[in-house]
């Protein structure tokens, strides 16, 4: 039986965009996902956004919308709410934010004032453009002051320098959160400081929060953070998405509400909140727990490749999904070369700058990875300690194009020795 999608639609009406979506698939089949903040969707995941609530208009929220016809809308977007609470304990989410960056520039709308101070974390040492880059919109109407890690070797955060430039600062909000960090948090220590100087905390949970609502990492909100925002479908592996959750005030709830709606965005994405709704109950599941337990294994399983062989890890290793190894320093290969070779050879992963970058942005030092996507596949360990060793011999072999072959079958072998399961949008 084919378990391929099945788009019999577009194929009759539009070949040029089926080919393209036949392309997509194959890709996916024949390589492995290494990009941390990709993965599969469930095919009752994939149902839901292809629903007829892509149809319906309905701004506002479960029983105050400002159109008709929201007899169902109210009850799925309720639904999709509570099982957002439950899975990250926590007494209100808004789930219509289109996607991470909106979530994040929602939420400072909704509780701060224009010219009020956000410490963030460094881009460089992890943070994301959203925390205060200089290129976002956002630092037009926000004053951004950025914290950095003490030792990029070991990751951790300089926390008494973060309470220093907090006391001296006075931030109306302390933020902390990645996309390219691959330790644990001290959320106690973040709280305490915001405490201290009368600020709320924020954790951007993106990479990280499939993890958290699978119970194998920390959950900022035990340790009183007043929100989280998240995108939905990386660790968490539901439909592209974005997510604010609050801990347990309602004031602040209500704030965070009116920012999204009617601040930011107009209509919400209801087949988009029915696929979250359908990805959220596969995450409350015990195999969700399971998963993520893997997750973190198969990054340790890689982690000591890499470390025995040499390769410098930023942070010194990982407590999460991710890898970030400073290729340039340790191979000589730039981190634009390296996802070159990698993709040549059926690797996707992305280049990205490591702290204190001695190169540029756009060719840095280093190449971020991670174990959502190919955990989803059920690699195991030992399978994904064979993808770190090809992935260091492909990089040290980048100009020799009979190593680069073999490891391109192998990778392949491995791709389809480990499909994407048939519960999951793929190729047939
Ligand atoms: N683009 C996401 C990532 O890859 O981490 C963050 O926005």
């Amino acid at each position: 039986m084919s378990t391929a999608q099945a788009i019999p639609f577009i194929q009759a009406q539009d070949p040029a965009v089926a080919e393209l979506i036949r392309g997509e698939e194959q890709r996916e089949a024949d390589g492995l996902e290494l990009i941390p903040s990709e993965n599969y969707i469930s095919k009752a995941t994939h149902e839901a956004l292809g629903s007829c609530f892509t149809n319906k208009y309905s701004e506002g929220y479960p029983g105050k919308r400002y159109y008709g016809g929201q007899q169902y809308t109210d009850k799925l977007e309720q639904l999709c709410i509570d099982r957002a609470c439950k899975l990250f304990n926590c007494k209100y989410a808004n789930v219509q934010p289109h996607s991470g960056a909106p979530a994040n520039i929602g939420a400072y709308y909704g509780i701060l004032e224009a010219g009020d101070t956000i410490l963030g974390m460094d881009l460089s040492h992890g943070g994301h453009l959203t925390h205060g880059h200089p290129v976002t919109h956002v630092t037009k109407s926000f004053n951004f002051v950025r914290y950095k890690m003490k030792d990029p070797d070991t990751g951790e955060i300089d926390y008494e320098a973060l309470r220093e430039t907090a006391l001296k600062e006075k931030p109306k909000l302390i933020l902390c959160g990645f996309s390219a960090y691959s330790r644990e948090l001290d959320y106690q220590k973040f709280v305490d400081i915001a405490k201290e100087v009368g600020a709320y905390t924020m954790a951007d949970m993106a990479h990280i929060a499939g993890l958290i609502a699978g119970g194998a990492i920390k959950n900022p909100f035990d340790y009183g953070f007043d929100i989280i925002t998240t995108t939905t479908h990386k660790s968490l592996r539901g439909p592209r998405g974005g997510m604010i959750l609050v801990r347990d005030s309602e004031e602040l709830a209500k704030k965070i509400d009116k920012s999204i709606f009617p601040g930011l965005q107009g209509g919400p994405h209801m087949h988009a909140v029915a696929a979250r709704a359908v990805a959220f109950g596969e995450a409350l599941k015990p195999e969700f727990k399971d998963y993520c337990q893997q997750i973190l294994k198969n990054a340790k399983a890689m982690e000591k490749v890499f470390l025995d062989q040499g390769v410098r890890l930023l942070g010194g290793g990982t407590d999460n999904h991710l890898l970030l190894a400073d290729v340039y320093g340790s191979l000589g290969v730039t981190g634009q070369e390296a996802e070159n070779v990698l993709d040549e050879v059926g690797i996707t992963l992305n280049k990205n700058s490591i702290a204190d970058e001695p190169r540029t942005m756009f060719d840095p030092s280093g190449i971020r990875f991670g174990t959502p996507a190919i955990t989803t596949r059920g690699f195991t360990e030992a399978d994904c300690a064979r993808v770190a060793e090809l992935m260091i011999e492909a990089m040290k072999n980048k100009d020799d194009q009979a190593v680069k072959d073999r490891i391109r079958a192998e990778i392949k072998d491995m791709a389809h020795a480990h499909p994407i399961p048939d519960s999951f949008v793929k190729a047939s």
